[in-house]
């Protein structure tokens, strides 16, 4: 098997929800469960035999509620009392829509996180996983960073709305236990990409928006615009990988402090990098530009994935390259359906 076994689960844990008397079966609710991570866990779950007996999955939209309300947000929890929630709802978005909307990025999420964690808590569910990223931490930091270092200093002054306001997560994981004994956490996952990107190139993120450039440019015969200088460094990670890993934290990791889900130092590559497997994979033959009046963000972001290989030594990653591949062949056979 290629995988770590992310079905298995801590007798600790189910110990825990019979104190709890929440005894039976798991509902776990998904927020944001339409967008890149949660289609990838949806897809885990009903495709790859991550779904258990007895337990019941809610995949969530924002047509199912505006998790920005607190009385929505309220009505919907106590509709579906969940035992479990992974929580990925949040305003997403690239380097450039978040230069642009810092203050968007900011309210909206610290809306969303604290009614989706208030409201976890009033209907008493056992746990919630929710999301960080590797951009939040300090801007100006030591090398690899790891899992201590959220709070050390500003972020990259690029996205600090949607920085802090993740930041919060954590400040809020850390109360909830200290105040109710909660065990609410979150993972910390580096930039992610996938089937069912945001593949808008104005607000999304680097590869759907090569991926997305390629293709057009590849129609028109013209060359991929690459912005900035293509130096920086990513540790990039595909939504499947991230998805199978999310499953092993809500049934096995039993920590307040979050866990960064990354692949390894060794693994980071440069915007050129990436910028090259989108050609090879999509075989497109029309040259590259760099365009360096574009910003270059956050040079780069490096983490650890010491903790997560200490519990995981031998989870595996897919191959970037075989990543890339299928994320492009998905854009190609979906571009009509694509979000764009
Ligand atoms: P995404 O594709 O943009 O999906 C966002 C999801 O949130 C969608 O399901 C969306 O619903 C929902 N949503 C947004 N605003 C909402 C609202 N007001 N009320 C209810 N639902 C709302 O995002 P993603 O890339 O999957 O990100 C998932 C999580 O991972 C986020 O917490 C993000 O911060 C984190 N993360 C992402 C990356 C990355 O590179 N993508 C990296 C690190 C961490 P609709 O589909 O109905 O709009
Ligand atoms: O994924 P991305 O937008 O965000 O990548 P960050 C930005 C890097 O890719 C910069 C270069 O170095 C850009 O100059 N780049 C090259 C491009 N071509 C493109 C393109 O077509 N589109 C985009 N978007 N970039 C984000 C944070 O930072 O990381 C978010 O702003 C988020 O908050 C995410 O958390 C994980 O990696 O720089």
């Amino acid at each position: 098997m290629p995988h770590t076994d992310v079905t298995a689960t801590n007798p600790e844990v189910l110990l825990r929800y019979r104190m709890d008397g929440q005894v039976g079966a798991m509902r776990v609710l998904v927020t944001g469960g339409s967008g890149l991570v949660g289609r990838a866990i949806e897809r885990v779950v009903k495709e790859e035999g991550g779904r258990r007996e007895g337990e019941e999955w809610i995949f969530l939209s924002s047509k199912d509620a505006n998790l920005m309300s607190a009385e929505e947000t309220r009505a919907l929890f106590q509709k579906h009392r969940p035992t479990h929630v992974i929580h990925l709802a949040a305003m997403v978005g690239g380097l450039f829509r978040n230069m642009r909307q810092n203050l968007d990025f900011w309210r909206n999420n610290v809306y969303i996180n604290d009614n989706v964690l208030q409201a976890s808590h009033e209907v008493g569910v056992v746990k919630v996983v929710s999301c960080l990223s590797t951009c939040i931490f300090p801007d100006k930091t030591s090398y690899p960073i790891d899992e201590t270092m959220i709070h050390n200093g500003p972020p990259h002054e690029s996205n600090f709305g949607y920085a802090y306001a993740k930041r919060m997560i954590d400040v809020h994981n850390r109360a909830c236990f200290q105040q109710y004994g909660r065990r609410y956490t979150a993972v910390i996952p580096t930039n992610v990409f996938g089937p069912h990107d945001n593949f808008n190139i104005e607000d999304g993120h680097v590869l759907p928006g090569l991926i997305h450039k390629a293709y057009l440019a590849k129609k028109e015969g013209k060359a991929l615009q690459v912005w900035g200088s293509g130096r920086p460094l990513r540790q990039f990670i595909y939504s499947l990988d991230l998805a199978r890993l999310f499953l092993w934290v809500l049934r096995e990791y039993d920590e307040v402090d979050p866990i960064i889900l990354s692949v390894g130092e060794e693994d980071e590559v440069s915007i050129k990098d990436a910028a090259d497997a989108v050609v090879e994979a999509l075989e497109f033959k029309h040259g590259v530009i760099y365009d360096t009046s574009k910003a270059d963000g956050q040079f780069k972001k490096t983490a650890s994935n010491a903790k997560l290989r200490k519990y995981l030594p031998d989870f595996k990653f897919t191959p970037f390259k075989t990543a890339i591949k299928e994320t492009c062949d998905w854009f190609v056979a979906n571009y009509d359906i694509a979000r764009k």
